[in-house]
């Protein structure tokens, strides 16, 4: 039995029912113990091609930075040494444009607000409830990587992503990571491994996904990148980005590096 609801014109409902606790539950652990959750084909055909055209549409006004850090996303530490690896600095290049800038009436949109994504969501992740960012760019970015552009090695500052990759480009792209590479949380950095990683000599997990797939990905001490677009087809995806309380806004000095604005 299908059930309407508001999400019925925008996701492929024939296979993902928001509504079953089971699925939820399901997802949860999934969650839990890969750190990642993909869902294919989340999104319907029809849905798809429309946010690929709306976004390509929009892609003139992103904004494009080239920013350096390391894989911590920390400041330079004098404690340490210039050339050890918490000093190490990385690019990172994208254009992004913010929730301001989304067509009005948008499915982005409408997913994002949808009270049954947002439930969906928090039981997945495990939270009593998500509210959107208070300023008006965080909620939902789109996110364009053009030919030899990519997100280098870091680990989140967020508890969890949620992304939905639009469109893939024809070479590159790639989503690596490796699982539970740090602990944030005992403040062990693990030094050596990524010393190791940044010289290639550890390998890290590749995770597919196809246009349309909604993933859900604990990045705080699991450490990822996005490698370089080959090839004249955009990268695009969009980040869905929820807090667990309401009323918070994106600090300001980030709002600055990612969008070149504060509102
Ligand atoms: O582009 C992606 O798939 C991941 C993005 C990401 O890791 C981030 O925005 O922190
Ligand atoms: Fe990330």
């Amino acid at each position: 039995m299908v059930r309407v609801t508001d999400l019925n014109h925008i996701i492929n409902e024939q296979s993902y029912d928001l509504l079953n606790i089971d699925f939820a539950v399901e997802c949860k652990k999934d969650l839990d113990q890969r750190g990642v959750l993909t869902l294919p084909n989340f999104l319907n055909a029809k849905t798809l091609i429309e946010l690929v055209a709306e976004a390509e549409d929009c892609a003139s006004q992103a904004y494009y930075t080239d920013s350096t850090h390391n894989v911590y996303l920390t400041k330079i530490d004098t404690n340490y040494a210039s050339d050890h690896v918490i000093n190490k600095q990385l690019v990172s290049s994208k254009g992004c444009i913010c929730t301001d800038q989304i067509p009005s009436g948008s499915k982005l949109e409408q997913l994002y607000s949808s009270s049954l994504f947002k439930k969906f969501i928090a039981k997945v992740v495990g939270e009593p409830s998500l509210f959107p960012y208070e300023d008006p760019l965080s909620s939902i970015n789109v996110h364009y990587a053009g030919e030899g552009q990519e997100l280098n090695w870091h680990f989140d500052n967020s508890e969890f992503a949620i992304t939905l990759l639009l469109q893939s480009p024809v070479g590159g792209g790639e989503f690596q990571y490796i699982k539970d590479f740090r602990n944030s949380e005992e403040n062990e950095m693990n030094f050596d491994g990524v010393q190791k990683l940044l010289t290639a000599s550890v390998s890290p997990d590749i995770l597919t996904m196809e246009p349309g797939t909604l993933v859900l990905f604990r990045g705080r001490n699991s450490i990822h990148r996005v490698t370089p677009t080959i090839g004249d087809r955009k990268r695009i995806l969009v980040v869905l980005a929820y807090n667990s309380e309401p009323g918070i806004a994106l600090s300001e000095s980030a709002r600055k590096t990612f969008y070149g604005r504060l509102c």
